[in-house]
């Protein structure tokens, strides 16, 4: 039925049968979800998954009773619904937010049945066992958080500090994460561990730039300098184009999206902008090179590949010619850091080889 995401602590057992006998004991616990300042993509990145399907989760690992995108009803049938819900598992239910909620004039930028988004979650998120805020709008204000900043958007520990609150940042989140954590919450209803921003640390513990597969690029020092140009089409890293990678906590270089290989922004040519980190995303300007905190910065220079053969003197033999090769090549790497000009073809690096991918 079931085939559990990796990386939590239900994956560490040993085996895929390990894993479902746990599922298949899981107590399914009552979901109710809630859509604020959205675009829906965290709900459109979950229908995309296929390990377990949307419908194998919503059937038969959760009890989804509330969620305006997906229920057939509307108008005073959905409000009803809603009602009903929160009655019946008061104390009980997941909420899973989605969206940020705005708070700007009392909350008038958003209504739905006549409430603000604020006293719906102050009356549900107030009822709920626990709260999930899937996407970087509902962890803390996301896009509609951007400056300006006209509705005063916040997340849900904005508003419900006290609350137990987990946090799936991503605009949209890895799917995956999501899924983990609801699984484990229904097998044994704890959350998984989390970092200071409540983020769970199996998926947010290690930066994209870890595990990018263009590391060994920037390592290198091979960078691409402009889209499309002959960098770009081979792969090379996107740093000085202004990815995020380094600055950046999430799974998304080893955990594509929709189950396709390179599926993911830097995966599809697109720096890393941020989306899993409050102080980043929709904040540092989508091309400002970020600065290295945790790792050394790119070399200015390389040593060469290959050189020219120049003329052997006869005196450059033996021990002494040794030293002063030693010598010569440290003076030669040396003069290369200072001399690389842009244009410099010999120079690892400085320029893409542009007939390839021609
Ligand atoms: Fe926000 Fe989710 Fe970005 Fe969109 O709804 S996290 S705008 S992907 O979908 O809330
Ligand atoms: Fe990957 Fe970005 Fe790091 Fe380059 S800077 S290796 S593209 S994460
Ligand atoms: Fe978001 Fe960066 Fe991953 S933009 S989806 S954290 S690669």
């Amino acid at each position: 039925m079931v085939a559990a995401p990796f990386g939590l602590a239900l994956t560490d057992m040993a085996s895929p049968e390990a894993v479902a006998a746990v599922l298949g004991k899981v107590v399914r616990p009552a979901v109710i979800w809630l859509h604020f300042q959205d675009c829906t993509g965290c709900t459109e990145s979950l229908l995309q998954t296929s390990h377990p399907g949307f419908a194998d989760l919503i059937l038969n690992v959760i009890s989804l009773e509330y969620h305006e995108t997906l229920m057939a009803g509307s108008g005073l049938q959905a409000r009803q619904a809603l009602d009903e819900a929160v009655k019946r598992y008061a104390g009980k239910f997941i909420l899973v937010v989605e969206g940020s909620i705005p708070t700007g004039a009392q909350g008038i930028y958003m209504k739905t049945g006549g409430r603000t988004a604020m006293e719906i979650l102050n009356d549900v998120g107030g009822k709920a066992a626990a709260i999930i805020a899937i996407g970087s709008c509902a962890s803390w204000g996301g896009i509609p958080s951007a400056d300006p900043d006209p509705t005063g958007a916040v997340g849900v520990a904005d508003l419900l500090p006290e609350h137990s609150i987990i946090n799936i940042p991503g605009c949209p989140p890895n799917p995956y994460t999501m899924l983990g954590v609801v699984l484990q919450y229904a097998t044994d209803g704890t959350f998984p561990e989390t970092d200071d921003q409540r983020r769970p640390k199996f998926a947010f513990d290690r930066d994209i730039h870890e595990h990018c597969p263009r590391r060994a690029h920037f390592d290198a020092g091979n960078f691409v300098k402009v889209y499309g140009d002959a960098g770009h089409r081979e792969g090379w890293c996107l740093y000085e184009m202004g990815c995020k990678g380094p600055d950046t906590h999430a799974g998304c270089s080893t955990r594509h999206f929709n189950e396709i290989p390179d599926v993911w922004p830097i995966g599809i040519g697109a720096p890393c902008i941020g989306c899993t980190e409050k102080a980043v995303a929709f904040k540092v300007p989508m091309f400002q090179v970020v600065q290295l905190h945790t790792i050394a910065a790119p070399p200015t220079s390389y040593a060469p590949i290959t050189t020219t053969r120049g003329t052997i003197s006869p005196l450059a033999t033996g021990l002494v010619g040794l030293g002063v090769g030693v010598l010569a090549t440290g003076g030669y790497v040396a003069s290369r850091k200072f001399s690389k000009k842009e244009d410099d073809e010999s120079a690892p690096g400085s320029k893409p080889d542009n007939k390839a991918g021609e």
